[in-house]
């Protein structure tokens, strides 16, 4: 295998009953709301409860993204110095990160940092990330501006949102973003690719079917992998 073949977007696994199987992985730093944006998601409520996550728990979602059947899998992962070993045997398996911080708490605002260079050293590099600034509804106790979060979010180009579990604000949209980022990567652009490949080889009068094309729109996707 050609060094930059490695890089190209693996297909999305097809689960039992005909849906893409996505692995979500939510990061950061411990109480910055990681759990309760999964429970806002999953089931449109909200605690005010601390549950700490013991290592890493894991729910299913099922949604339809511009057509497509995908199960989210969402991993909630314990943000714990103590479980990071753990955890992170995670990340090899991922195809998306929300990577979580508290507008109302700066180190974890600061910690980004941290939680990226472990993305980026342990998970697969087709993976696509969303920067989530978590409790929007904590304005008066505001530390991080959204311009900071932004402008992180852009150094590392990935998605950015401010989020509020409490209210529900744009959580669906935030996980929706992640999922459809990743659904044109891994199904739209591969089956494009398969296509055109097709069409130039017939052309040709030598029609093969096979991960040429995946290869292809691999070498166009680099620029967008994490
Ligand atoms: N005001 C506010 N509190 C939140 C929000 N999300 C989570 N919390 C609270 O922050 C604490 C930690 O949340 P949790 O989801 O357990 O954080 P995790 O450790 O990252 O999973 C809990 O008391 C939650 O009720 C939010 O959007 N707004
Ligand atoms: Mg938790």
């Amino acid at each position: 295998m050609q060094a930059n073949e490695s890089s190209a977007p693996r297909p999305l696994q097809m689960g039992a009953k005909g849906s893409y199987i996505v692995r979500l992985l939510m990061v950061g730093d411990s109480s910055c709301g990681k759990t309760s944006l999964v429970l806002r998601f999953d089931q449109n409520v909200f605690s005010t409860k601390f549950v700490t996550t013991i290592g890493v728990d894991y729910r299913d979602k099922m949604v339809k993204i511009e057509g497509a059947p995908m199960r989210l899998q969402l991993w909630d992962t314990a943000g714990q110095e103590r479980f990071r070993s753990l955890t992170s045997n995670f990340f090899g398996r991922a195809d998306g990160f929300v990577l979580c911080y508290d507008i109302s708490n700066r180190p974890s605002f600061d910690h980004v940092i941290g939680w990226m260079r472990d993305i980026k050293t342990r998970a697969p590099p087709d993976c696509d990330i969303v920067l989530c600034g978590n409790k929007s509804d904590l304005d008066n106790d505001r530390v991080v501006t959204i311009e900071e979060g932004q402008a992180l979010a852009e150094e590392y180009g990935v998605q950015f949102f401010e989020t509020s579990a409490l209210t529900g604000n744009n959580v669906e949209k935030m996980f929706t973003a992640l999922a459809t980022t990743i659904k044109r990567k891994r199904i739209d652009e591969l089956e494009a690719a398969d296509g055109a490949s097709i069409a130039e080889q017939s052309q040709a009068g030598t029609v093969k079917l096979g991960g040429e094309g995946a290869a292809a729109a691999g070498k166009r996707a680099l620029g967008n992998c994490c």
